[in-house]
């Protein structure tokens, strides 16, 4: 067996049945020995910044590894910002390539790629040797699933061919190393949270993405229920409380007016697996009087402009349990926010702004699209001007996943995100949101997701421009006409790549897009041409002081809004 071939041996091993990629002398080999089993798929995408972000989308979706493998040099120059991108989202990502030995006389593609992964942020584990290949792709392995973040595994371009030996046998990762177990948070930490809850009259509970994955959200009821706490969630835990009486929806620039309304009163904000940046607390204002703590698994609290406050370290079910145990044992039960007039604030009723008439209204088109989500489906959002739409007007029914791909405030990550996921889980419906420029960005995979029939829908916030820099250009008194130019016909685009698609410009046409999507199958493209002068809440909340007023939406199936 050569070194190549022990390589497709060991990564089918660590139960990795799928792999993304893009062809290079660093991995063909390789490729052709995983291809030999007929169970094994290789999904060859058309960039390696996709390959990479479809393996963080698997892993999104499915919590296992993600494995891309890319050709060196410029093949892994090209994925950048998928990898800044999977590290900060904390996905176990391992990226499968080679280097060229500095003996070898070509060096057309020679790079110093210690270097270049250092600053993405993401961990190089370099194959000595044929003798320990094993314990390498093992560490990777490994290394990957216990740090959250991507590992590129490099093996030198004179290695592929050389020979194992005759007994090499390869030992998954998991059976050598036992996983990471839950954090426990110190007891003393604990202990003073639940002593300030039962202190505080106005509590509110931010559960966060570790909270989700840790499976918190039993406990955190039953705390709110002690203390009768707002339930919040930051965006990555969008739902999380829908239908759930005290339930404010996000917490962050995304924050409907109720919301807003309820917190500005907050006296202690306890958030839950969550990092609580700049953008959840709006720097702080979005809470001025309370009190923050936060419990996270992250080794270092991440404060950068927001107040002071305390930082536990510790797994989310973990730590809400022992503050549980402890309110329980002291029979706390506080009125909090349990009042009639939370509840009237919850149940306002909202006028939408009014239509304009140079494009379909992003507001009414979302909550449209609401009326065709199913159990079942998957919605991911990219970043841009548009998202805050999806964000703050989608309806999701029960069964409906939000998911976002904005991890390093890049754009055109959705996309190939979302591919990634829907190869990872071909059983349900997807649904990506892009904007137009960010869908130009990795447009390329279109075609990698209509060649692997996945069932894919896009649909396409088309407002001629980089709507982010526009408004921004405006606002200031510059030229946005710098940013806003006529896009192409995506829906030809997506026939050229082997789907089909369709253009819409009135809102109510996205029911007769949805059906068309799914009796299609596979790859269709929506191509909404949005109002390009309709500005976002947060925009005109921000950059023009407005005192927007936005619906609470999310779990209460738009009951407060008069459409
Ligand atoms: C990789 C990258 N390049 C540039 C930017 C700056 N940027 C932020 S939003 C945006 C506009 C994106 O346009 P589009 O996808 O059409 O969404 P819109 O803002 O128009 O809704 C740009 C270029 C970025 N965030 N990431
Ligand atoms: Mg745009």
């Amino acid at each position: 067996m050569k070194v190549h071939e022990g390589l497709a041996a060991a990564i089918a091993a660590e139960n990795c049945r799928t792999i993304f990629s893009l062809m290079g002398d660093a991995n063909l080999t390789t490729l052709d020995a995983f291809a030999r089993d007929p169970a094994h798929r290789i999904i060859s995408a058309r960039n390696e910044a996709g390959a990479v972000a479809m393996a963080d989308g698997y892993f999104r979706a499915t919590g296992e590894v993600g494995v891309a493998t890319i050709t060196c040099g410029p093949g892994l120059t090209q994925t950048g910002t998928s990898l800044v991108a999977a590290s900060r989202n904390a996905s176990a990502v391992v990226v499968v390539t080679g280097d060229t030995p500095q003996h070898w006389p070509i060096k057309l593609q020679l790079l110093d790629q210690p270097r270049f992964a250092a600053a993405c942020e993401v961990r190089y584990q370099n194959v000595v040797s044929a003798a320990t290949l094993a314990d390498d792709v093992a560490e990777a392995f490994y290394a990957a699933r216990l740090l959250l973040r991507p590992v590129i595994l490099s093996l030198p371009l004179d290695m592929l061919d050389d020979a194992l030996a005759a007994n090499w046998q390869y030992q998954p990762a998991r059976g050598r190393h036992a996983a990471a177990g839950r954090l426990v948070p110190d007891g003393e930490a604990i202990t003073r949270i639940a002593d300030e809850l039962a202190q505080a009259a106005r509590p509110v509970l931010v559960a966060g993405r570790g909270a989700v994955l840790s499976g918190a959200r039993e406990t955190i009821l039953s705390v709110a229920k002690r203390t009768g706490a707002l339930l919040g969630t930051t965006l990555l835990a969008r739902g999380m409380f829908s239908g759930e009486e005290l339930d404010i929806g996000i917490v962050g620039g995304f924050s409907a007016t109720p919301t807003r309304h309820l917190l500005a009163e907050a006296d202690y904000v306890l958030a839950i697996g969550a990092e609580l940046g700049y953008f959840t607390t709006q720097s702080g204002s979005l809470f001025p009087k309370a009190r923050i703590v936060r419990i996270d698994i992250a080794p270092l609290p991440w404060s950068s402009g927001i107040p002071a406050g305390y930082y536990v370290q510790g797994d989310a079910k973990k730590s809400v349990e022992e503050i549980d145990r402890q309110l329980t044992s002291r029979k706390i039960i506080g009125p909090g926010y349990r009042s009639a007039a939370t509840q009237s604030v919850l149940q306002r009723r909202y006028e939408l702004p009014p239509r304009a008439n140079d494009g379909i209204d992003p507001r009414r088109l979302m909550l449209r699209l609401s009326e065709t989500l199913s159990k079942g489906m998957v919605v991911t959002s990219g970043v841009g001007h548009y998202w805050s739409f999806p964000s703050m007007y989608l309806d999701l029914p029960d069964g409906v996943d939000m998911r976002f791909a904005h991890q390093f405030g890049s754009v055109g990550q959705a996309l190939p995100v979302a591919i990634g996921q829907a190869v990872a889980e071909p059983d349900k419906l997807h649904l990506v949101i892009e904007g137009d420029a960010s869908l130009m960005m990795n447009i390329q995979e279109l075609e990698t997701a209509a060649r692997h029939k996945l069932p894919l829908i896009v649909l396409v916030f088309n407002d001629s421009g980089l709507g982010a820099e526009v408004h921004k250009l405006n606002r200031k008194g510059y030229n946005g006409a710098l940013a806003s130019f006529p896009s192409p016909d995506f829906v030809t685009i997506a026939r050229g790549m082997g789907g089909a698609g369709m253009t819409i410009t009135q809102e109510d046409e996205i029911a007769a897009a949805m059906r068309a999507a799914r009796d299609a199958g596979g790859l269709f493209v929506i191509d909404a041409r949005i109002s390009p002068t309709t500005m976002s809440d947060p925009y005109l909340r921000t950059h023009y002081g407005q005192d927007v007023q936005t619906p609470l939406i999310q779990g209460r199936q738009g009951a407060s809004l008069k459409a």
